[in-house]
C-alpha cells in the first residue's frame, strides 16, 4: 500500500497539468483544452488525508468544488484588481437574503467547463449525480426576494458589471420542512456543518460595528444592557459569483458577527472566565439564523440588530474601498450605487449620513446630497403587515446618533411639506418618518424613499399601486424618483442548467446567443408551424416528466404517472397566494368524477410545494388540508389513476430546478393586487408550461408578451378586488353556485378529516365566516372555467405544443439580464468594466 501511495503522490505532484490549467485560466477567456483532473486528485488525496478506500461522494464533491475554485481563483482576483485599477463605479446590492441554491454545477456551466468535467467524470467513472447531491442548498432566503437577489448577481456578473452583493452569513438558513401526519414540522438547516468550499474567510478585512448598548444572554434570551456601548466585529466571507463565460467573477460578501478578540480583562481577572466567554457567544448569536417569516414584520429586536449589522459592515467596507482611490468625498455617487433589496437595509440612510457628517466632517446639505444620490430602494411588497416599522425606543438604546439624524431628516421633510401644502396636517402625518400612533415608530419605507434618489416596484401593476395607493403622498412630492423595473430570472440557471434537453433543442434551432440575450427566443415563433420542432419540444417535456417521476419514486416512493398532466403550484404558503383556491378546484374536480365516473377527463397530477412561516397557523392548516386531500384521493378507488395530489416537502431551489422543467401547467393564482411580481411564473413560462393565472404581478406582462390567446387568465382584477371591499359576501357564492357549495360541504363534512373531525373548521372561518378576505370563492368559478379551456386545449396535442412554443418564444423579456440593464442605465448609471 505504501509504495502505491508513493507512486500516486509522485505522479500528481510532477504533473504539469494543474499548473498549466491555472495559467491558462488566468490569462484570458475560458478556452480549456485537454482535460485534466490533477487538481481533483490532489484535493481528494491531501485535503482530508484520507485512505482512498474510505472516500465517499461527499469527499468527491469537496474535491470537485475545490478544483473548480482553484480554476476560477486567479480570474476572481483579476476581476477585483481590474475594478480597483479602473476606479470603476460599483454597484453594491444590499440584501438580508440571497437564496443561492447549489453552486457546483452552476459554476461549472458558467465557466464553460462542462466538456472537461464530463471527460473527467467518464475517466474516473464517478457517479456525478450522487456527487452533486452532496452539496447542501445555500438557503439564505425565504422566497422570491432572496432568489431575485441571486438571479441579479448572476446577471450582473454575466454582463460584466462591477457589482458586489452584501448579505449576512447565517449559520442556519431557511428551516428544513418535513411533513408528518400531514403537518409541517421545522428542523434547523445546519448547512455549514461541513466546510463550505465556496467561501473564503477574509479576517484581515474585518470591520468594527459600534452599538449604543451591550447584550447578555439571560435565561436563554438576548437582553440589552443599557448605557454600556459595545463593539461587534464583522468578519467577511466571500463567495465567487461567476458570470457566464467566466470572464467576470464578482463577489458576494457575507458578514458573520464575532466578539472582539480582546477579552474583558476586568471580568477575566475577577475570575469570570465563563462570563467573558458567554459574551462572545452572544455576539455570534447575531448572525446565527435567518428570520423565516417573509410577510410579517414581527418587531423582533434581534432582526433589527441584524439589519443594522448588515448596513454598518457593508458601508464601512465600501467606504474604505472608496477612500483608497478617492480623496474627495464628493465623488461618492460617481463611484458607488447602493441598492436596497426592500426596506431591510434602509438604516443605511442614517448610517451613511453619520459617516459623512461625523467621519468626513461634511456639512448637512452636502452629506444629504451625496447620500441621496448614492442610495436607491426597491419595494417588494404592499402587504401592510410586511412594511417595516421599528420602535423609536430601540433606536434610543442602540443607535442614538442615527436616531438624531433621522429626526433631523424628518424635521426638514415636514417643514418642506408644510411649505408646499399649507394647512394639510393629514398629509404631514402620513408622510412623516415617524408613526405617532401607539408607541412611536420609524417608518422604514418612508425613510428609504426620502433618503434615496430612486424608488421602484417590481412589476408594472405593483409600481402603479405603490405610487397611487401605498405611498401616494410621497410619490406626489417626489414623482421623479418613482419607476418600475419588472423582475426577471437568470436563463442560465433556470433554462440552460435546469432543462438541458429543452436548452439543446433551442440551441439547435436558433443558435446559442439566447443564453446571454434571451430576446433571441423570439426566433422560435415561426417554428410553432414546424412539425418536427413541435415533436422535439413535446419529447423534451415528456423526458423531463419521466425523469422527475423516476426521481420522486426513488427518493420518496411516491408514484406519479408521467402520462398525466403535471399541474404545479410551488411557492411560500400564504393566504394571498391562494393554495386554498387550488385545493377547492381539486375538490370540485373530485366531486365531478365521483358523481359521474364516466366523465371524460385527462388524468392529472397536482403538485404542491412550499413552506409556511413557523408561526403562521393558518398556512400550516392549509398544508395539512392539501396533504389530507392527497391521502383521501389516493384512497378513493372512484378516482384512481385519474386524479393525484402530491405535496412535496422541503421546497428549495434544487427542487424547483427539477420540477419546473417537468410541469405542463403553472398556477399563478394570487388575489389580484397582492403578488408584487412573482418570479416562478417566469421560470415556468421559459420551460414550456402554460399558465393558469390571475391578472396580478408580472403575470399580466407575461400574458401581454405571449398574447392573451396563449394564456389562461381568470378572476377579478385588482380594481374589482379593491372595489368589492365594501359589499362582497362569500355566502352569495355558497348559496348560488352548486359546485362551490358541494366542495365546501364535503370539506366541512370531515370527508378529508375522517379521523380528525373539525380540524378544518378554521378554513370555514377564512372562507365564509370572516368574509373571505382574499376572494377565494369569488374566483373559483372562473378558475374552473379557465381550467376547462386548458383541458380542451390539452385534448389537441398539436394545438397545445404550439402554445407552449409561443410562450417560450415570448419569455425573453423576463430574463434578469433585461431587468439589470434597466437598473444599470436608469438607476445606477454604471457601465460594464470588462476584465482583460
Ligand atoms: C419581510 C420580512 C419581515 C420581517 C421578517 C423577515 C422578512 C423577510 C422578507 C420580507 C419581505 C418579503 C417580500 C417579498 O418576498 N416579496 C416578493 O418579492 C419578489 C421579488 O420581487 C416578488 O416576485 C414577489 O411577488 C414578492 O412577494
Amino acid at each position: 500500500m505504501n509504495s502505491d501511495r508513493t507512486r500516486t503522490v509522485a505522479k500528481i505532484s510532477s504533473s504539469p497539468t494543474a499548473r498549466e490549467l491555472l495559467k491558462q485560466y488566468a490569462c484570458g477567456p475560458v478556452q480549456l483544452t485537454g482535460a485534466s483532473n490533477a487538481l481533483y486528485e490532489r484535493h481528494l488525496m491531501f485535503d482530508n488525508v484520507m485512505d482512498p478506500k474510505a472516500i465517499g461522494p461527499r469527499e468527491q464533491y469537496e474535491a470537485a468544488a475545490k478544483s473548480v475554485r482553484d480554476v476560477l481563483s486567479q480570474r476572481w482576483l483579476l476581476t477585483e484588481r481590474t475594478y480597483e485599477r479602473e476606479n470603476a463605479k460599483r454597484i453594491y446590492y444590499l440584501s438580508m437574503e440571497f437564496l443561492i441554491g447549489r453552486s457546483l454545477a452552476n459554476n461549472i456551466m458558467n465557466l464553460l467547463l462542462d466538456p472537461m468535467v464530463k471527460q473527467a467524470v467518464d475517466e474516473k467513472r464517478l457517479d456525478w449525480l450522487a456527487l452533486l447531491e452532496q452539496e447542501p442548498d445555500a438557503g439564505l432566503g425565504n422566497g422570491g426576494l432572496g432568489r431575485l437577489a441571486a438571479c441579479f448577481l448572476d446577471s450582473m456578473a454575466t454582463m460584466q458589471l462591477p457589482a458586489m452583493g452584501y448579505g449576512l452569513r447565517y449559520e442556519y438558513g431557511i428551516f428544513r420542512q418535513s411533513i408528518r401526519d400531514g403537518w409541517q414540522h421545522e428542523e434547523a438547516d445546519n448547512w455549514l456543518r461541513r466546510p463550505d468550499p465556496w467561501e473564503a474567510a477574509r479576517p484581515q478585512e474585518q470591520v468594527e460595528v459600534r452599538l449604543g448598548c451591550s447584550f447578555e444572554v439571560r435565561s436563554g434570551k438576548l437582553a440589552a444592557v443599557l448605557g454600556e456601548p459595545s463593539i461587534l466585529l464583522g468578519i467577511p466571507y466571500d463567495r465567487p459569483v461567476v458570470g457566464y463565460g467566466g470572464r467576470t467573477i464578482n463577489t458576494l460578501r457575507l458578514w458573520a458577527a464575532a466578539a472582539p478578540e480582546a477579552f474583558d480583562f476586568h471580568e477575566f481577572s475577577a475570575g469570570d472566565f465563563v462570563g467573558a466567554l458567554a459574551e462572545r457567544l452572544s455576539a455570534e448569536t447575531l448572525t446565527r439564523v435567518l428570520y423565516p417569516d417573509d410577510s410579517t414584520s414581527m418587531g423582533q429586536g434581534l432582526r433589527f440588530v441584524q439589519e443594522y449589522f448588515l448596513v454598518a459592515c457593508s458601508l464601512a467596507d465600501l467606504v474604505r474601498r472608496f477612500r483608497r482611490n478617492n480623496p474627495d468625498w464628493r465623488a461618492l455617487p460617481d463611484r458607488a450605487a447602493i441598492q436596497f433589496n426592500d426596506t431591510h437595509p434602509s438604516l443605511a440612510v442614517a448610517e451613511l449620513m453619520r459617516i459623512l457628517l461625523d467621519e468626513a466632517h461634511l456639512g448637512w446639505d452636502e452629506a444629504w446630497d451625496l447620500t441621496r444620490r448614492t442610495l436607491a430602494y426597491t419595494n417588494h411588497t404592499l402587504l401592510p403587515e410586511a412594511l417595516e416599522k421599528w420602535p423609536l425606543r430601540w433606536f434610543e438604546v442602540l443607535l442614538p446618533r442615527q436616531l438624531e439624524i433621522i429626526l433631523e431628516i424628518n424635521r426638514r421633510l415636514l417643514d418642506d411639506v408644510r411649505n408646499r401644502f399649507p394647512g394639510d396636517e393629514g398629509r404631514v402625518e402620513r408622510v412623516s418618518l415617524i408613526d405617532e400612533r401607539g408607541g412611536r415608530k420609524v417608518r422604514m419605507a418612508n425613510l428609504a424613499i426620502v433618503g434615496s434618489h430612486s424608488t421602484n416596484g417590481v412589476a408594472a401593476i405593483h409600481s402603479g399601486l405603490l405610487r397611487r395607493v401605498t405611498v401616494k403622498d410621497l410619490a406626489e412630492m417626489f414623482p421623479e424618483r418613482f419607476s418600475n423595473k419588472t423582475n426577471g430570472v437568470t436563463p442560465r440557471r433556470w433554462l440552460l442548467l435546469a432543462n438541458p434537453a429543452l436548452a439543446g433543442i433551442i440551441t439547435d434551432a436558433i443558435g446559442d446567443r439566447w443564453i446571454t440575450d434571451l430576446a433571441e427566443l423570439e426566433k422560435l415563433k415561426p417554428l410553432a408551424d414546424d412539425r418536427s420542432f413541435r415533436d422535439d419540444i413535446r419529447r423534451a417535456k415528456q423526458d423531463a416528466k419521466s425523469r422527475f417521476a423516476e426521481w420522486l419514486k426513488s427518493t420518496s416512493g411516491v408514484v406519479v404517472d408521467p402520462a398525466s398532466i403535471f399541474d404545479s403550484q410551488i411557492k411560500r404558503i400564504h393566504e394571498y397566494k391562494r393554495q386554498l383556491l387550488n385545493g377547492l378546484r381539486i375538490v370540485v374536480l373530485y366531486n365531478r368524477l365521483r358523481e359521474n365516473p364516466d366523465l371524460e377527463m385527462a388524468p392529472r397530477t397536482f403538485v404542491f410545494a412550499g413552506k409556511a412561516a413557523p408561526a403562521y397557523q393558518l398556512a400550516k392548516i392549509i398544508i395539512k388540508f392539501l396533504n389530507n386531500l392527497a391521502d383521501t384521493i389516493d384512497a378513493d378507488p372512484a378516482v384512481k389513476g385519474r386524479l393525484k395530489v402530491v405535496f412535496l416537502p422541503e421546497y428549495c431551489v434544487s427542487l424547483a430546478e427539477r420540477l419546473i422543467p417537468a410541469s405542463d401547467v403553472s398556477n399563478q393564482i394570487s388575489t389580484a393586487g397582492y403578488e408584487a411580481s412573482g418570479t416562478s411564473n417566469m421560470k415556468f413560462m421559459m420551460n414550456g408550461a402554460l399558465t393558469l393565472g390571475t391578472r396580478d404581478g408580472a403575470t399580466i406582462e407575461m400574458a401581454e408578451a405571449a398574447g392573451e390567446d396563449n394564456f389562461f387568465l381568470f378572476g377579478l382584477t385588482a380594481e374589482q378586488v379593491a372595489g368589492s371591499r365594501g359589499w362582497y359576501s362569500p355566502y352569495w357564492h355558497y348559496d348560488n353556485e352548486p359546485e362551490t357549495r358541494a366542495a365546501l360541504d364535503l370539506i366541512f363534512s370531515n370527508h378529508f378529516s375522517r379521523y380528525e373531525p373539525g380540524i378544518f373548521e378554521p378554513l370555514r372561518d377564512v372562507l365564509l365566516t370572516h368574509g373571505d378576505h382574499y376572494r377565494h370563492l369569488a374566483d373559483l368559478t372562473s378558475y374552473l372555467e379557465a381550467d376547462q379551456r386548458l383541458l380542451d386545449l390539452y385534448a389537441d396535442p398539436d394545438a397545445w405544443v404550439r402554445k407552449v412554443i409561443l410562450n417560450v418564444a415570448s419569455s425573453g423579456r423576463f430574463s434578469s439580464d433585461r431587468t439589470i440593464a434597466e437598473y444599470a442605465s436608469q438607476i445606477w448609471n454604471v457601465q460594464p468594466c470588462p476584465v482583460p
